[in-house]
């Protein structure tokens, strides 16, 4: 082997056992008055991560209170995702949206089947039984994800480098894919400004 293959050899050895380095990076979203967004979907795109889900992969929205916990639940693409009732009365939980259609009649505890959220998109949820239920499931392909807290704010563990970005919150509606931008990753904070 020439000296010259070696070091690809090598090189390209190292880049499939180590991988991209994450580090934490701070993001804050902001309306145009610079007033923070809460509960704010933001996914990073990472080239050449996976796209769908582990299998092992498993998330709960549950409902106390009469009502969605969390209000916004971010999954990756095909993950299964729990519906914990925690209320003593029972609910009837549905979603219309194209991105997933299903229904699960008037049921206590926690249902035995997961629902599979395998498309991008978001997911509205109702309950047949109570009216002023409303919550979301966004579906994103990327495993890079999370949602700001009132403050506007949230951390991901991010490969260093320029990611296409996209915020989705609620006002914008299910059919709206979310606002783009790009989000340079692997220094101080980031601030991510949008109409909202
Ligand atoms: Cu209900």
């Amino acid at each position: 082997m020439t000296p010259l293959a070696r070091i690809a050899l090598l090189s390209a050895l190292s880049a499939v056992s180590l991988g991209p380095h994450a580090a934490p990076q701070a993001i804050l979203v902001t309306n145009e008055a610079g007033q923070p967004v809460a509960q704010a979907a933001v996914s990073v795109y990472v080239k050449g991560l996976r796209a769908t889900a582990p299998a092992n992969a498993t998330a709960n929205m549950a409902q106390k209170g009469r009502a969605f916990q969390p209000t916004l639940l971010v999954v990756q693409t095909g993950t299964p995702v729990l519906f914990p009732n925690f209320d003593t009365v029972r609910h009837h939980v549905y979603s219309f949206s194209p991105t997933r259609k299903f229904e699960i009649k008037l049921y206590a505890g926690t249902p035995a089947a997961p629902v599979v959220f395998d498309k991008a998109g978001t997911a509205t949820l109702g309950c047949n039984i109570h009216d002023q239920m409303l919550g979301y499931i966004h579906v994103v392909d990327t495993p890079f994800f999370s949602v700001t807290g009132s403050d506007g704010q949230l951390n991901l563990d991010l490969p260093a480098g320029e990611h296409r970005v996209q915020i989705w919150w609620p006002a914008l509606g299910e059919s709206n894919p979310g606002v783009e931008q790009v989000l340079k990753a692997g220094g101080q904070a980031v601030m991510l400004r949008v109409k909202s």
